[in-house]
């Protein structure tokens, strides 16, 4: 079969996109489409794309190359308000062979374009790429590229779970419809495999990693091998998070001691039956021994005896992603020192296929936090970096936070032990704590889409600007307008700051209400673990605030390569952006800005809020590029998040001041309420819950 027969068969598709794009047609403008709308080009940019007007051949006829073939032509009806006729120009897909790890050639000569790699998905990438130049407004005629990969792993985890409810998920219920799966399924995990590919996603975790050993039974086989099937053509590998004690739970064993040979034997057969049935499959991915999960240390084992146990039952198949997010309650070590101190001295000591992943920060997500001191010190253990899509700690869906600077900001971090994060993750990978929900716009709110196409993209390429991710998602998503542009990515990219300097300004963290996380109560200090206290991460009291993680006090710095710690260790040459996570100091601690660290504190506040009404004024002058109903949508969360930013601090200004006495420094506002009003408010149906 020649590629003009596989065009053919794309016909039925391209006459139901021409439907959408049809003048005059109503085009769903309510998120659903994301970055993937393909809104009509206009002026110049349309006529040079019309007067190119493709054929669309493919050299090959495998599944993904007629993906990437529907994808062209569904994304050029779209762009052009017409079918591509074959009028002159030329699209040729020139990827054979499955495997290969997506990296796409783009090159043109007059009007041939031809898209090249080493197997398929390299058409397929290669087909959202000039998808993405043309939807930008690029000149077909000046579109060369050539992209390889970053990183070999670029996942997204879903804390999802059987139930449908998901843990930090602020978008609706699970996507995932275990109920009527096998038998049915949904339209959504098409599409969430689309835009999973147009981005680079490879790859996802399916459940929470307060993981159900259910996933491990056979009556949950089928269910994921339908998914592994239907993403399998857009290059996405199914991995499920495994509950470590499964043998036990759904085993009929009594333990799940890895140096158990029947418990190995489990695993295998396990194993086996998974990937007799999906023979790509990805993997497991692990929380062991971390808040109340099963582990190997229940047996007296190491993280490494747990994770070698799986990665030899999984073999060369796939791998075995085992997390480093653990503290203890029993062990009184600064818990940003722990994770550190149990899997340094295991370097070294895991197999080829186990994978280590880290999360960007010693804590937890926080708004603001240096990057983890185990990047650069496992040099012979394969390190993956974990961020946090869905916003935890960055105002849930409701908050206008975009988290490319964020993550920028580690990915570029200097270890000062063989090179940035970036390099250091580069052999293995980045994964990301998902934001879709069953919500109509997949990620709660519009602007929460942009962290999702951020995170493929940096997985991507890390060396990507923030900057140019905006503008990629801001002009797909709702207009290439340069006036819109220029207000909009400026804004996009001060939102993270802003976040940090309403909630956790100069290095604070983990000042969130309990369980749910939602808004502000630095005064908790009375729960059961101490490290779950918002209290025993600002220790501040009359006379100053901050915590000591230098030698006087848990000495976290001692973590770092010499050359970065000794950035940090002065309180006085320290980027104030860290001050607090690092040092404790007095109320009137002199700033670099001249101002005594307590006015430099409210003045952090007020310079975030402030920044959230700028943010509202921006928006509010965008009406006419942007569609009624999603400018509405944003308008209504801005209100939102400006009445939360203000509420963050003035409840936390509040505090403070009961607890330093200071009055309010020149020309700042009082706080709204009292202290015992911020301290009586009650959220129980607040969403996400752990
Ligand atoms: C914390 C979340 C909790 C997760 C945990 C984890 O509050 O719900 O289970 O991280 O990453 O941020 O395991």
């Amino acid at each position: 079969m020649g590629g003009r027969s596989l065009v053919n068969r794309c016909a039925a598709l391209i006459a139901s996109a021409l439907l959408f794009a049809l003048p005059g047609a109503v085009r769903a403008e309510d998120g659903y489409a994301l970055w993937l709308r393909y809104a009509p080009l206009e002026g110049e940019a349309l006529e040079r794309l019309r007067a190119f007007d493709p054929a669309i051949t493919a050299a090959g006829e495998g599944a993904t190359l007629a993906l990437a073939s529907q994808e062209l032509a569904r994304g050029l009806t779209s762009l052009t308000g017409g079918m591509p006729q074959g009028g002159g120009g030329e699209i040729a897909l020139n990827c054979r062979g499955e495997g290969g790890d997506g990296s796409f050639t783009i090159e043109t000569r007059g009007r041939s374009i031809r898209i090249s790699g080493p197997g398929e998905l390299s058409c397929l990438y290669g087909a959202y790429a000039l998808l993405r130049e043309l939807s930008l407004g690029v000149d077909p005629a000046a579109i060369n590229l050539s992209e390889a990969p970053g990183m070999p792993l670029r996942l997204l985890n879903h804390w999802d779970n059987p139930d449908g409810h998901v843990e930090r998920g602020y978008a609706g219920r699970s996507i995932f419809d275990w109920w009527r799966l096998p038998e049915h399924l949904d339209q959504r995990m098409i599409d969430y495999a689309r835009a999973n590919a147009s981005i680079g996603i490879n790859g996802s975790v399916v459940n929470n990693v307060n993981a159900s050993p259910l996933f491990l039974t056979p009556r949950y086989l089928p269910k994921l091998k339908r998914l592994a099937d239907a993403w399998r053509p857009y290059g996405i590998r199914l991995y499920i998070s495994a509950r470590f004690s499964a043998p036990r739970d759904v085993g009929g064993l009594e333990t799940a001691d890895p140096l158990d040979p029947r418990v190995q034997a489990w695993w295998k057969a396990k194993a086996d039956e998974i990937y007799a049935e999906i023979p790509d499959f990805g993997g497991f991915l692990v929380k062991a021994n971390s808040e109340g999960q099963p582990g190997p240390q229940d047996y007296g084992r190491t993280h490494a005896d747990g994770a070698n146990m799986l990665g030899r039952a999984i073999g060369e198949r796939g791998v075995v992603i085992w997390r480093a997010f653990v503290y203890s309650e029993l062990d009184a070590t600064d818990r940003a020192k722990q994770a550190y101190a149990e899997f340094v001295p295991l370097d070294g000591q895991f197999d080829d296929n186990v994978i280590v992943q880290v999360k960007n920060g010693p804590i937890d997500f926080q708004p603001r936090e240096p990057f983890h001191p185990l990047f650069g010190a496992m040099p012979n253990t394969k390190l993956m970096l974990e961020a946090q899509i869905t916003k935890e700690y960055l105002g849930f869906s409701t908050h206008l936070s975009f988290l490319a600077p964020m993550w920028e900001e580690v990915l570029r971090a200097d270890t000062g032990r063989g090179g940035t994060v970036a390099e250091i993750i580069a052999p293995a990978g980045m994964a990301g704590v998902a934001n879709t929900g069953s919500d109509r716009n997949w990620s709660g709110s519009h602007f929460d889409q942009a962290n999702w196409y951020a995170f493929g993209r940096l997985a991507w390429n890390p060396g990507l600007p923030s900057e140019q991710i905006a503008r990629e998602w801001g002009a797909q998503t709702f207009s290439r307008d340069e006036r819109f542009l220029a207000a909009v990515v400026p804004m996009m990219l001060g939102s993270r700051q802003a976040t940090v300097d309403y909630m956790n300004p100069l290095g604070l963290a983990h000042l969130f209400d309990t369980g749910h996380h939602y808004g502000p109560a630095p005064w908790v200090c009375d729960l059961a673990r101490p490290e779950w206290n918002p209290c025993y991460y600002h220790k501040a009291d009359a006379e100053g605030i901050g915590f000591d993680r230098t030698r006087s006090g848990s000495n976290a710095l001692e973590q770092y390569a010499l050359s970065i710690a000794a950035q940090w260790s002065d309180p006085r040459m320290i980027d104030p952006d860290y001050l607090l996570w690092f040092h404790h100091v007095p109320w009137d601690f002199p700033m670099p800005s001249g101002r005594p660290l307590w006015d430099e504190l409210v003045a952090r506040y007020d310079r975030g809020v402030a920044a959230v009404d700028e943010m509202a004024r921006t928006w509010a002058a965008q009406e006419r590029f942007v569609d009624a109903e999603r400018f509405r949508d944003v308008s209504e969360y801005l209100r939102i998040h400006r009445q939360e930013a203000q509420w963050w601090r003035d409840a936390s200004i509040a505090y403070w001041r009961s607890l330093n006495g200071l009055d309010m420094p020149a020309g700042a506002a009082e706080p709204e309420h009292t202290l015992e009003h911020y301290r009586s408010l009650t959220f129980p149906e607040a969403p996400g819950n752990g």
